[in-house]
């Protein structure tokens, strides 16, 4: 019997189970602690670090964190927070080596605030450090300045006094190895994203970003917090209302804010939060919150005899139609559950934020009718909107009944019959349609060409969206239904590849089946069966030799190296230009392709973008445009 099978019995005694609670545990199967060891494990790193600096913010003694990316890849760390402790704890090791050498110790120390503890973050700072070349912490606490330093999670320099101070606070530093990580390069973007969204939900508190591969720098403070948060989502759109309904409330321990503003558009945009992390898949809060609002805007809407006695009620659907909304918890034991384990799983909850939105709103009713008269209104055409999109459901359904598996003309499907093993490219335009239909493998890869440019799904309501070709002809080939009927399991495809040009025209329709997927197949992208192809940017020939290159960075350092001569570089503006051969060796061939996963996060993103390029608003799109035309690489979500 090895360590694993230990864990999962668990019922040995405490010895064999600190054993095996070492950091060699977390080197040996570091997936079980951060997820993984690609990219998106990489960054969950430095989450890691700051989330307990964020800690500290939330225990009130800490409102400033910086984090550095250094040239050499390493992190940087540094809050002003009270320091973890560094006096002599059990078998003569000073507290803070204990906190970064013990899985989990960080708890012991900490009291009972609002830990951080939620899918892969609360592992502890003691994870980093076992996956790390080196890590160096240095503390002000106690008058002084201390320092310790590991290499690969074992203590190479003991706790040291290097100096004087009266400030106090964390600074750590490290390097994540390359012997467990599959990449080691930081993504400012991702960072950037992720701090951003810290200190919107920690009003107050104070972020910076320092890039110094690039010189970039970014700072976030927000005193609004998720006001703020809210204003910035619904930025590109239009709003049925100036400021956005805000409420904060405690019962017990228990936190609740809620900021939520609507816009004039056909969806909902709402992000729950427990404890600083993002509960993607919703749970009792999210419930609670939904109830009261249906319940509260049909309360309101009866009293003032705006729906009269014959009219049915709004449904949930109808009310949260445009609305942008951001509930942020912070409680004393969550507890996460779902595939992902962000979904909130505390049953009080429910009540709790049922109890606290209804209060909130109906106080907000009293005293601004005139904008609760906008969101009826607003709910009301929703409602008779979706009675006209039933119908049309239901005379597609009907239609799919008489014809018989009708597959849409277009599409060229493959033979295989196990829909994990089909592949089905979406590809922009009948031309490269045609290109990738005689490059293909028929046997697994299906071609659905796409015809120039595919409807806004935030522009228009369900039942437009259904009249459309392009997205009648996805939800056919796909077979796996839209919308509440979704059905995963009748998908018939395990991947949904889109392949578009390279550039700024692609980066739109990329963008708007994106967002088509996130509104209307999110299951889709969660079980991640969606996908970006890269086709190369480049075919460069020298003599009988001949590369592609997918990006400017590739071309440089070719450049660089080989020198220019005899080279001929040849730019792809679009997949067009390549021949079926070509199609398929550089960006369809599964042994030599390369593919993007798409993850929800940047489904979200996408929408965001999307909201830029299809929204009314004319210069912020325009300024997009300008700022990606160069690098059209960059959208890459
Ligand atoms: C254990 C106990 C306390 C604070 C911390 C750890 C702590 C950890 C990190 C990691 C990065 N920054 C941090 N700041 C604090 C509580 C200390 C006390 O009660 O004084």
């Amino acid at each position: 019997m090895n360590n694993n099978d230990i864990a999962v019995n668990g019922n040995y005694g405490a010895g064999q189970i600190q054993v095996l609670e070492g950091l060699d545990a977390v080197r040996k199967r570091p997936g079980m602690y951060i997820g993984s060891t690609s990219s998106r494990g990489l960054h969950h790193l430095v989450y890691e670090v700051v989330d307990n600096s964020i800690d500290e913010a939330l225990a009130g003694v800490c409102d400033n964190v910086e984090v550095f990316i250094r040239k050499d890849n390493s992190i940087t760390v540094i809050d002003n927070g009270r320091g973890i402790p560094v006096d002599m704890h059990e078998v003569g090791k000073p507290a803070v080596e204990v906190v970064l050498t013990v899985l989990h110790a960080g708890g012991k120390f900490g009291g009972d605030g609002y830990k951080v503890s939620g899918g892969l973050h609360g592992v502890g700072v003691s994870v980093v450090n076992a996956l790390s070349v080196w890590l160096e912490a240095e503390i002000k606490r106690d008058g002084k300045v201390h320092r310790i330093r590991f290499e690969r999670g074992k203590t190479v320099e003991s706790l040291q006094t290097i100096g004087n101070t009266k400030e106090t606070g964390t600074k750590i530093s490290f390097k994540p190895d390359p012997e467990i990580f599959e990449e080691t390069e930081f993504v400012f973007d991702i960072l950037r994203t992720r701090l951003r969204e810290l200190a919107y939900l920690n009003k107050g508190i104070t972020i910076t970003l320092t890039d110094e591969r690039s010189g970039e720098k970014q700072e976030y403070h927000y005193e609004g917090g998720i006001v703020s948060f809210v204003e910035q989502l619904n930025k590109n759109k239009d709003t049925l209302h100036n400021k956005p309904i805000y409420f904060e409330a405690a019962k017990d321990t228990t936190v609740v804010e809620i900021a939520m503003q609507y816009n004039d558009s056909y969806v909902e945009n709402i992000f729950s939060f427990v404890n600083n992390i993002n509960t993607q898949e919703g749970g009792t809060h999210l419930s609670g919150f939904k109830t009261a609002l249906t319940r509260s805007i049909n309360d309101f809407a009866r009293k003032q005899n705006i729906l009269k006695d014959g009219n049915e009620n709004l449904t949930g659907e109808d009310v949260r139609e445009g609305l942008t909304a951001i509930i942020s918890l912070k409680i004393r034991e969550p507890q996460f559950e779902g595939q992902t384990k962000t979904k909130l799983g505390n049953s009080e909850v429910r009540g709790i934020v049922d109890t606290i939105v209804s209060d909130g709103l109906n106080e907000y009713f009293e005293e601004n009718p005139q904008v609760i008269k906008k969101i009826i209104e607003k709910a009301i055409m929703a409602s008779r909107a979706r009675d006209a999109a039933r119908k049309a459901r239901e005379l597609t359904r009907r239609k799919n009944a008489l014809e018989i598996s009708s597959l849409p003309g277009k599409l060229a499907d493959c033979s295989v019959k196990d829909a994990m093993q089909a592949e089905i490219y979406l590809v922009e335009g009948d031309s490269a349609g045609g290109s990738a239909k005689q490059g293909r493998d028929r046997r697994f890869q299906a071609i659905l060409p796409l015809r120039g440019k595919i409807l806004n799904v935030e522009k228009s309501r369900l039942d437009k969206i259904l009249n459309n070709e392009e997205i009648r002809a996805m939800i056919t080939a796909f077979g796996s239904g839209i919308g509440d009927e979704f059905d995963l399991e009748k998908s018939r495809y395990g991947k949904i590849i889109i392949m578009t040009d390279a550039d700024v025209d692609g980066a739109h329709i990329r963008t708007l089946l994106l967002t088509f997927f996130y509104r209307y197949m999110q299951p889709l992208i969660q079980a991640g069966r969606v996908y970006i192809a890269q086709p190369p940017l480049y075919q460069v020939k020298k003599g009988k030799e001949q590369h592609y290159l997918y990006s400017d960075n590739e071309l440089d350092k070719l450049l660089n190296n080989i020198g220019r001569d005899n080279i001929n570089v040849q730019r792809y503006k679009g997949l067009g230009e390549m021949n079926p051969e070509q199609l398929w060796e550089t960006t369809m061939n599964p042994e030599a392709r390369t593919i993007l996963q798409v993850s929800l996060e940047d489904a979200m993103n996408a929408d965001e973008i999307f909201s830029i390029l299809m929204g009314d608003k004319v210069e912020p799109r325009r300024k997009f445009i300008e700022d990606h035309a160069k690098d059209v690489r960059n959208l890459d979500i």
